[in-house]
């Protein structure tokens, strides 16, 4: 942390930043904005998002609270599939509408940059539908997107028991149209028991390399499929979830490069007790990221600040590397290489906080202590 800072933005951009009494003499005569002592951060990431999705899974919470675990959702019916119903049944524009309230409440909390991914179509149309949505957000509010293709998502039930056939016929093919399109980021799959099995999502990866796309994936979440090591195999950018990753999983990700992406809210709301490796990876140096996953069914969550909260208190992450997760790593798990932290040649995407220091962000819970937020040097 520097006390009594500066940062100089020209054009959009940081082009200094240091101890204000270290300011250079080029820049004293430049209209100066006083920011009253208050802590200056990165403005924040959401670095795994679904908040594009039709419909809301409120009912399925109930039946949680009965006792049906979320594979027993999923398998009767419910979870993913449900979301996909409702998706399927939504325009564009009520994609978009739907999905602006919860981003409003991620800019609300400093967020500058978010990530969102497909993943509710399962059919051609939809899941092309969705990223044009996602897209549509940086047009309607202050904030930067990237979008994810995430066909490989769950089975759709018009293909109950149909990997190779969904894969094959559907969702490359969607894939490779979302592409041309332009509509595409980067490329996800869910490599679980109740979604796809490693040899699928290679498959997928395989496609995405021909394309020239980076990937990622949802991984050992619920249980070890060695989806983190196959990511790990494609350079992935990330492995998401990955609670039951194991030592030889995060090595794998640790000589790749791939980011941890530790998403506590859908731990909290599965009430999973599986921790991810924390030690394992801080011993390894495999960089950790923090994000939302923000979704209807298994994190209806939409505060990056409770994120990093639940990341500190349910995993034992220091607020430092709550706020690393949710800036510098964040990017990193994106490939953005332009923002994330404050240095000359970033962009000027910054939030200015209400506190004095930065463990305070992950500290409280419920209490939004933003000041005011620059994306590309503007408020
Ligand atoms: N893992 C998750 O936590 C989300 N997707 C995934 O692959 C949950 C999706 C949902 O329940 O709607
Ligand atoms: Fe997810």
């Amino acid at each position: 942390m520097i006390e009594s800072g500066a940062v100089v933005i020209e054009v959009g951009k940081i082009v200094w930043a240091g101890p204000q009494a270290e300011l250079p003499e080029q820049y004293t005569s430049l209209k100066a904005h006083d920011l009253g002592g208050r802590l200056v951060t990165p403005g924040l990431i959401d670095c795994h998002t679904h908040v594009v999705s039709g419909g809301n899974r409120a009912k399925e919470f109930e039946m949680r609270l009965n006792g049906a675990t979320y594979e027993e959702v999923a398998r009767a019916g419910g979870g993913i599939v449900s979301t996909v119903k409702s998706t399927r049944a939504a325009s564009e524009d009520q994609l978009l509408a739907d999905a602006l309230p919860r981003v409003d409440a991620l800019i609300a909390e400093g967020v500058t940059v978010l990530e969102v991914k497909s993943g509710y179509g399962l059919d051609h149309e939809t899941e092309l539908r969705m990223l044009r949505a996602a897209r549509r957000i940086a047009q309607e509010r202050p904030v930067r997107v990237l979008t994810t293709f995430l066909g490989a998502h769950a089975l759709p039930p018009e293909m109950a028991g149909e990997h190779d056939r969904y894969i094959d016929d559907v969702c490359i093919p969607a894939l490779r149209a979302a592409h041309a399109e332009g509509l595409v980021d980067a490329v996800d799959g869910f490599c679980e028991g109740i979604a796809f099995q490693p040899e699928h999502i290679a498959r997928v990866f395989d496609m995405a390399r021909e394309l020239g796309l980076p990937v990622k994936l949802h991984a050992e979440q619920l249980s070890n499929l060695g989806g983190a090591k196959l990511a790990a195999s494609y350079g992935a950018m990330s492995a998401d979830h990955i609670e039951y990753l194991d030592d030889e999983g995060v090595a794998a990700m640790a000589a790749a490069g791939t980011v941890a992406v530790i998403l506590p809210g859908a731990f909290y709301t599965l009430r999973e007790t599986q921790v991810p490796p924390i030690e394992s990876l801080r011993r390894h140096s495999v960089p950790m990221a923090l994000a939302t996953d923000a979704n209807p069914g298994s994190s209806p969550l939409t505060s990056l600040l409770l994120t990093m909260n639940m990341g500190c208190t349910l995993f034992r992450m220091t607020p430092e590397e709550a706020l690393a997760g949710v800036t510098r790593n964040a990017a990193r798990a994106l490939g953005l290489k332009d923002c994330g932290t404050i240095e000359g040649g970033k962009r000027a995407d910054l939030a200015v906080w209400n506190v004095q220091h930065p463990a305070e962000l992950a500290y409280r819970i419920g209490f939004n202590p933003l000041y005011k937020r620059y994306l590309g040097g503007c408020e």
